[in-house]
């Protein structure tokens, strides 16, 4: 079928980049990682060259180049069954893509005000009422989805799926923002942040240094 290839932002910052590359390193599957810098001159047409979107990231399969990080996370779970990147359950599967499908296209308030930053000292912020709403549905629906399903495991559906890949950056931003959180979803956080390949993210963003 052709090598993997995904191209990303930097680790420090591009959380869009980090939900494919923790579904694709979960898959077990070799893949090569191309790194374009943001926030220069050149990032738009050096990004343009991989894709026709102009955003990060991009997966390139062979002959085949597929965009927008939920995109990339369903077709490895398609091409990678045996990853079970979605649980078997149909119930858990239709609620762990509505949880993923909400966090794709939600939460602007939160994205804008506490941005990832995996090379900041942890500091609690205070927030506005308009970001405190957003995280309140976050924490509500991370309870709903550990009560329901997270019998199997510490993460959203028990074992970890594409929803924990989509909010990965979201338990990037509450630890290093110190929100203050329920147990539950405290517990979750700390979960998380202590997954192999999440702490192999986190030392490349920090120059090899965790
Ligand atoms: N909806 C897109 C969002 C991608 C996105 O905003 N990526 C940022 C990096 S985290 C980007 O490409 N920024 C560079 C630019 O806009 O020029 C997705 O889910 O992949």
């Amino acid at each position: 079928m052709g090598a993997l290839t995904l191209v990303i932002g930097d680790k420090a910052f591009s959380s869009w980049s980090l939900r494919p590359w923790l579904a694709l390193r979960q898959t077990g599957a070799a893949f090569n990682e191309v790194w374009v810098p943001l926030r220069r001159l050149e990032t738009k047409a050096a990004i343009l060259t991989h894709s026709a979107a102009g955003k990060l990231p991009v997966l390139h399969h062979g002959a085949i180049t597929i965009w927008e990080s939920l995109a990339i996370c369903e077709y490895l779970a398609d091409r990678f069954p045996e990853a079970q990147l979605w649980p078997a359950d149909l119930e858990a599967r239709a609620f762990g893509r509505a949880a993923a499908t909400e966090m794709h296209g939600g939460f602007p308030e939160l994205r804008r005000a506490l941005p990832m930053d995996l090379t900041r000292k942890p500091a609690f912020l205070p927030v506005t009422p308009e970001v405190a709403v957003e995280i309140a549905r976050i924490t509500e629906l991370w309870g709903l989805l550990r009560r329901r399903f997270g019998a199997g495991g510490p993460f959203l559906l028990g074992q970890f799926s594409i929803a924990d890949a989509m909010y990965a950056p979201v338990c990037t931003r509450f630890d290093t923002y110190r929100v203050p959180l329920d147990t539950t979803c405290q517990a979750y956080v700390e979960a998380v942040m202590a997954w192999p390949a999440m702490q192999a993210w986190r030392a490349e963003a920090n120059g090899g240094k965790a």
